[in-house]
């Protein structure tokens, strides 16, 4: 029988998706959305209570009291899965800040092509928190160093990871007594396999401080380094214009989508792209230049550096396609869909990959390498362009819109404290004063089993009326951005007093993009910074925030969930929890009860799953409200705010309606005193 579809207006709440979704049903082709409708997930696996980890199964485990054919219980099984969900997480994370390390060597020895030191100053301040000196010394010699410190954090087999003093120095203590400190980034990785493997660790608890301890090898260790390159080569970002949305391709020009997650290769298109050989190239083939977007993280990392605009979040990658405008969808890792290739085919799009991890059947393979990356940039960008030619009918839909994305940390200390007095003192205030209630980092991808932006935006749209401060990293702060929602002016009307008085005064929109899911980083940076500043507690258990990954779908998603709650965050995931089953066969739920209770005791933090988005956001202030009492704040009371910046906006509207009145009579109508 065949299974009922959602509209395209249940299916996405992104008028420019919907667009192209009914654009999908008239060419009869199918996206996953579709298949989503068209396949239910496996009840059991959604459960958590398949094993498939030997050949005497997989066994389907269906009642309390149910074991595998080895005797494994639901419980161990579920842990299980979950050691092997974070540590893949973990991994992807690490692999990409290990390419970076190898990268910044490269470059540091001058083996790359078109490469550069770009951010001297962070390199400097990285290397110092790290003990490499950096007096006299040429920044090639730093970085050669620093590359190394980076390098040898993978494959360290004793001791402790480096990146981990970034943190909070309570933090700190309490993981060096919870013997949770990595011992080396590969290491915690491979003991995770090892220990899931038949016949291994059996015990929950077990099996879950090892997946802690795996996870803070990707927040304090491998993304840590990842983002700290990244801006080391390519620049910290800071607030510039962008666009959002598939409105972005451009009907005239050769389209260029960069899809994955790093921005080595990127970076280099971006370069390449503006080579006055290449718009020649272009021009010769009848288009107006090539036109630059990206999709997923890549986009985010080419958007806060370069402004390039993001055509959208994960679910549009193939809605991208569906343009019939895009010659080429050039890929590097992760997150992107093997349905893309076949989809092109209907179109004259090229899937490009590029990394030599990641090769899918049907796609043009151009791999990438440092050595010769701009070369192979304008290789890859004369095959998007001798694409042209080929471009059929095309239906791009005319929606995008603006935002001001890269957040970074410094930049936020810069922009709250200013040249000489960097500092995060005016937040804490702000926090502290109730101006602002409490902080939300709303992160994390699509997934199509729920409408898509909708959990994402409903959910922030909410906490910016309560006053919460709200910063984005991944698909979610794409969602956020088509909503309009990282505009300096746009939607203040819909934050709440405290909140917009602070935006006002300082010029920031009331959702601050941080960049790419590696950059989750940024957030822990900021706040150990907000511990470190005083005021707000001296660990980040004690800061009133909470973390949001409303539509998740990753592994990845559930690693950084679960370094999050090692740092001490109240983290609630969307949907049900993937170990959901034991809650429907049994009184005890010993995952539910660990990853809640137990991880609350042990580290002040805990992962919940919440499918109603009311409730996240219930639950969000209850926490932010509980934190703020523990700290002796004042209770959130947003009457007493709001004052000042609406005064302003009304000085400055009483300014210009008695702009042609003689000075002192305009003095005397804004001070409301006769003339
Ligand atoms: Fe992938 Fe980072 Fe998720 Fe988006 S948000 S779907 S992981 S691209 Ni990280």
């Amino acid at each position: 029988m065949a299974r009922k579809q959602r509209s395209p207006e249940e299916r996405s709440i992104d008028p420019a998706s919907q667009q192209m979704l009914i654009r999908a049903d008239e060419l009869k082709l199918e996206t996953a959305f579709h298949r989503a409708d068209n396949m239910a997930a496996c009840p059991i696996g959604a459960d958590g209570m398949c094993c498939k980890l030997c050949g005497m199964g997989p066994c389907r485990l269906t009642k309390d009291g149910s074991t595998g054919i080895c005797g494994a219980t639901i419980d161990t099984i579920q842990a299980r899965n979950f050691v092997r969900h974070v540590a893949a997480g973990a991994a992807a994370h690490s692999d990409h800040g290990r390419d970076m390390a190898f990268t910044l060597k490269a470059v540091a020895n001058g083996e790359t092509e078109g490469y550069v030191l770009r951010d001297i100053a962070k390199l400097r301040t990285v290397a110092t928190k790290y003990d490499i000196a950096v007096e006299g010394r040429s920044p090639e010699e730093i970085a050669n160093e620093l590359a190394d410190l980076c390098i040898a954090q993978f494959g360290q087999q004793r001791g402790t990871i480096v990146p981990i003093k970034r943190a909070p120095a309570k933090r700190q203590k309490l993981w060096e007594e919870q013997d949770l400190i990595p011992r080396g980034l590969d290491r915690e990785v491979v003991e995770a396999l090892h220990r899931t493997h038949i016949g291994d660790d059996q015990e929950v608890g077990h099996l879950l401080h090892h997946a802690v301890r795996t996870s803070l090898t990707d927040g304090w260790g491998g993304s840590l380094i990842a983002t700290d390159i990244s801006d080391i080569l390519f620049g910290t970002p800071a607030p510039i214009l962008g666009e959002a949305n598939l409105g972005v391709l451009k009907d005239d020009m050769v389209n260029v989508v960069v899809h994955g997650h790093e921005p080595t290769l990127s970076e280099m298109i971006v370069a390449a792209s503006q080579d006055p050989d290449i718009v020649a190239y272009a021009e010769a083939a009848g288009a107006k230049g090539v036109n630059l977007s990206g999709i997923c993280c890549t986009a985010n990392e080419v958007l806060m550096r370069q402004g390039v605009p993001a055509a959208g979040n994960f679910l549009q990658q193939e809605l991208a396609i569906l343009t019939g405008a895009v010659e080429a969808m050039v890929v590097d890792v992760q997150c992107i869909m093997q349905a893309l290739v076949g989809l092109a085919e209907n179109f004259h799009t090229k899937v490009i990959t590029t990394s030599p991890k990641v090769k899918i059947k049907g796609a043009t393979h151009i791999e990438f390498n440092e050595h010769k990356a701009l070369t192979i940039a304008k290789n890859i960008l004369r095959e998007a362009i001798d694409n042209y030619k080929n471009r059929g009918e095309i239906e791009i839909p005319n929606i995008r819109e603006s935002l001001v994305p890269g957040f970074s940390h410094e930049y936020i200390n810069y922009m709250l404290g200013g040249s000489y007095r960097s500092s995060f003192r005016p937040l804490n205030d702000a926090v502290m004063s109730g101006r602002i209630r409490g902080i939300a980092a709303i992160v994390g991808c699509n997934n199509p089993r729920s409408p898509q932006d909708y959990l994402h935006t409903h959910v922030t749209k909410a906490l910016l009326k309560q006053d919460v401060l709200v910063v984005e990293t991944g698909c979610g702060a794409i969602a956020s951005a088509k909503l309009g929602l990282l505009l300096g002016e746009a939607g203040l009307d819909q934050v709440g007093p405290g909140l917009r008085e602070i935006c006002e005064t300082i010029g920031i929109p009331p959702v601050l993009h941080m960049g790419s899911c590696v950059d989750n980083t940024r957030i822990l940076t900021v706040l150990t910074q907000i511990v470190e500043e005083g005021g707000l507690g001296d660990d980040i258990d004690q800061v009133p925030a909470v973390g949001l990954a409303p539509e998740w779908m990753s592994e990845k998603a559930l690693t950084i969930a679960t370094y999050c709650v090692a740092s001490g965050a109240y983290v609630i995931f969307g949907g049900s929890s993937p170990f959901s089953g034991m809650e429907k066969v049994s009184d005890s739920d010993l995952m539910l009860k660990y990853m809640s209770e137990d991880w609350e005791e042990l580290y002040g933090g805990k992962l919940e799953f919440i499918g109603d988005p009311d409730e996240m956001i219930k639950k969000t202030l209850e926490h932010i409200d509980k934190k703020r009492a523990a700290l002796k704040l004042p209770e959130y009371d947003p009457t007493r705010f709001g004052q000042s910046g609406d005064d302003r906006m009304i000085a400055m509207e009483t300014l210009s309606s008695t702009e042609s009145l003689p000075l002192a009579e305009q003095q005397a109508a804004l001070y409301g005193v006769p003339a």
